[in-house]
């Protein structure tokens, strides 16, 4: 499994055509007011694969006043639950007829196998409409038990326009997992996709228009987090920010709106996830799980299984067979159907993860596999297995948010509770054991919002997802997930009709 025949050739796959690359406000593909572009990048090479208009506050003002129309005038939070559903589904129904240009798009912009995008991020995409959809139908208040003069009731409106700020990781997950809820509530929005991966969210709001979801509703603005990021953060017209992505920039996104107009923020950020593997766990489960767990998407996951606990009895077991099952997972070009690995989003993050990966041999660790680059261009990376690793190490404490795995042994229950919870994030956990009385109480001692039993990364948009602590507040998928685009109003009258 060496670098260079790891990081293979792609050979015949179609290249998805580049159709959209400017900023889509009030249903149109306009430049940017500076008329400034930036370049997004193939991972595979480091070439440019095509130059995108670059927002900033001027357009993100114009996209605002759009939505703002679009939310105080237009039809689309005033349509019936039902009526938004079936535009939503005639919205699901077209991006899985273009299922094969999103995957292609997700690859090339992002690195991602293809034969995983198709099935991971354009089916997770299209289930995600479609859950929203049949939610939009079902949001509705109650009737208040208030005393006998007084007749109260409860109205959930949608709450105005919404900031939607996503990452690189997942794009069109990401971009459904906020605009799916945000339309099921009758919310107007301006998404800003990250600045490395910009490509499917422009080709999403054209998908939008052509399903049917009027002008104004959906904008997307392509630029910066520093510029346009933080012109929608603290716009004084927007009404709630959803955002993912790292635990510093969440921090920005609350200042700016304590700054300017106390929006809500919900925000999804990072993770140091623990996965805890018992001695009665079945070997070749548990070394999946931790495989694909640190793995899947290049590590390039808030919810990877990076701190993987195995206890003592199996721990040797485990590394063996870890170490031995690794030499089958290829790296390379995400376009050859043979590889589980794709390049790094870019080279900020490539290098991120090289220096992290560094920093684990200074301190000591020793590396079981990997531990270097591979191939002779673009962001490849091994996958990096490290033994040894003590909790107080920067790679057992950081989120390296790379093809990085922490293995480490321990002796009972109470130690697994203890250090799995040490740590600033509380994003997601996983179990591996036959014993449903140690499962059970993992589960609810593990502080994190959510705890996968003998699986990892099991996530539909049936089940909430969003973290505790550092890892930030407010879900995504889940009915829960349109809280955030909901105000709940009170309303209350005399039950005898006469003046108070
Ligand atoms: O994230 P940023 P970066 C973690 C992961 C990764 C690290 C850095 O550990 O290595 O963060 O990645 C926008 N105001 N995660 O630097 O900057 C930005 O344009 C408003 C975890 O790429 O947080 C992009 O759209 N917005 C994570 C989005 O924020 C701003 C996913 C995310 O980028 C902004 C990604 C600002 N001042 C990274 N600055 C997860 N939770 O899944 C940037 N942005």
């Amino acid at each position: 499994a060496g670098g260079e025949a790891r990081a293979g050739n792609g050979g015949a796959a179609k290249m998805p055509e580049i159709r959209h690359t400017k900023l889509f406000i009030n249903g149109r593909f306009v430049d940017a007011v500076s008329g400034k572009t930036f370049e997004t990048r193939d991972p595979r090479t480091g070439d440019v694969i095509a130059s995108i208009a670059e927002g900033d506050k001027e357009d993100v003002d114009l996209a605002v006043r759009a939505a703002r129309e679009a939310f105080d005038h237009g039809e689309w939070p005033r349509m019936s639950g039902s009526e938004r559903g079936r535009v939503m589904l005639k919205y699901a129904e077209l991006v899985e007829q273009h299922a094969e240009e999103l995957a292609a798009l997700e690859s090339l912009d992002a690195g991602k196998p293809l034969a995983v995008a198709r099935v991971v991020d354009v089916g997770n995409s299209v289930d995600s409409l479609r859950y929203f959809a049949g939610a939009a139908d079902k949001i509705h208040g109650e009737t208040l038990k208030m005393s006998r003069q007084l007749h109260g009731y409860t109205l959930r409106e949608p709450v105005g326009v919404a900031g939607l700020i996503v990452p690189w990781n997942f794009p069109a997950i990401m971009f459904f997992s906020k605009v799916s809820p945000a339309l099921a509530a009758g919310c107007t929005m301006v998404v800003k996709p990250a600045e490395q991966t910009p490509l499917s969210a422009l080709f999403l709001a054209h998908l939008a228009k052509q399903a049917g979801v009027p002008d104004g509703v959906i904008n997307v603005i392509t630029g910066f987090g520093p510029t346009a990021g933080a012109a929608i953060s603290s716009h004084m017209d927007i009404d709630v920010v959803a955002f993912t992505g790292s635990t510093e920039v969440g921090r920005l996104i609350m200042e700016a709106s304590a700054r300017s107009n106390l929006k809500p923020v919900a925000l999804e950020l990072g993770g140091k996830s623990p996965l805890i593997i018992f001695d009665d766990a079945d070997l070749d489960k548990a070394v999946e799980l931790a495989i694909s767990g640190n793995f899947f998407n290049k590590g390039e996951a808030c919810f990877a299984g990076s701190r993987v606990f195995v206890q003592e009895g199996i721990y040797d077991r485990f590394v063996q067979k870890i170490a031995d099952t690794i030499k089958n997972w290829v790296v390379g070009d995400p376009f050859d159907p043979r590889v589980n690995q794709g390049p790094q989003v870019d080279k900020i993050q490539y290098d991120r993860v090289l220096r992290y990966i560094e920093h684990g041999k200074a301190q000591g660790a020793t590396v079981l596999t990997g531990g270097k680059p591979c191939g002779k261009k673009g962001y490849y990376i091994e996958p990096t297995i490290f033994t040894d690793v003590k909790d107080d190490m920067i790679i057992a404490k950081e989120e390296i948010f790379g093809p990085v795995m922490c293995l480490m042994k321990f002796k009972t229950v109470e130690e697994a509770i203890r250090r799995g919870n040490d740590t600033r994030y509380g994003l997601a956990a996983g179990v591996v054991t036959r014993d449903m009385g140690v499962a059970n109480r993992m589960a609810r001692s593990i502080r994190a919002g959510v705890v996968w039993l003998n699986c990892y990364f099991a996530m539909e948009s049936t089940c909430p997802f969003g973290g505790r602590k550092m890892s930030g507040f407010g879900k995504d998928d889940g009915m829960h997930a349109l809280d955030k685009f909901i105000a709940v109003k009170a309303v209350v009258c005399p039950v005898d009709a006469s003046p108070w």
